[in-house]
């Protein structure tokens, strides 16, 4: 006799710019709803399998630029690898999966920040995830001066920056523009927050989307 099937887990992508506070949020909210009893995978992109975390530090390390058509396709394959060994694994087994950007970081960097056009970051989207969509994305909104400082801060000074972190103010406040437009055009799916608010500030409005969206209540989780 076979068992039930499992009900399909939830997948919650964090989105914003450099040092708006993605990790510390998806870190709050995993230990949130782990105090309401649901195990989550908390991942990050680009990377997250072994695959896509070789393709990781190419990306990240290498110093040789890419055409941006390369460095398109190079997120587009780390994310396909990732989506297809760990995302849709977890998804189908019932795990809750959190990821620390996902398709909005390439429609934002390479599309509005590297300039590739529309109908090939979609075509390459669709080629990586197939119908594995985020349920819910928080974007968090931050002027890419004050996300850039934090960035720096956390790093210190013997870490050096990498090829997204060393671009122009002008790179990163196309990518601000682009995460806004998508929360605006999407609002089923995204929330935009402003993220000069405190860490708990921020993680409280974050449970409360996730309580409307998914019916549940995370716990109050640990102090940030
Ligand atoms: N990229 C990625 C693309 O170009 N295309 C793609 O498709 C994808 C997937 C990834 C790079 O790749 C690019 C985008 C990126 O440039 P990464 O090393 O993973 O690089 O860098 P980020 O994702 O940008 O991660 P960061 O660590 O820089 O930023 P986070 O995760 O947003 O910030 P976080 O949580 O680490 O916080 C940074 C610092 O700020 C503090 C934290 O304590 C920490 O010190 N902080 C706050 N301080 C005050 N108030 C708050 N509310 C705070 N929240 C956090």
């Amino acid at each position: 006799m076979s068992g039930q099937p499992v009900a399909r887990g939830r997948f919650i992508t964090f989105e914003g710019g450099e040092g708006s506070g993605k990790s510390t949020q998806g870190r709050l909210l995993a230990e949130r709803l782990a105090g309401a009893g649901i195990t989550c995978r908390l991942t990050r992109e680009p990377g997250g399998s072994p695959g896509a975390e070789a393709v990781r530090r190419l990306l990240l390390e290498e110093r040789q630029p890419f055409h941006p058509l390369a460095e398109s396709l190079l997120f587009a394959a780390a994310r396909a690898d990732h989506v297809k060994t760990l995302i849709e694994p977890a998804l189908a087994a019932g795990e809750w999966v959190i990821c620390d950007r996902f398709i909005d970081s390439t429609r934002a960097y390479q599309g509005a920040g590297r300039t590739v056009a529309a109908s090939v970051i979609d075509q390459l989207e669709t080629l990586a995830i197939g119908a594995c969509r985020p349920d819910l994305t928080i974007i968090l909104d931050l002027d890419p001066r004050l996300g850039l400082t934090r960035a720096d801060a956390r790093r210190g000074a013997s870490g050096a920056a990498d090829r997204f972190e060393g671009e122009t103010l002008a790179f990163h406040e196309r990518i601000r523009a682009a995460f806004r437009a998508i929360a605006a055009a999407e609002p089923a799916r995204c929330l935009l927050l402003d993220a000069t608010a405190d860490k708990a500030a921020v993680s409280d409005r974050i449970a409360a989307r996730v309580s409307d969206a998914f019916g549940i209540t995370p716990g109050s989780g640990a102090a940030p």
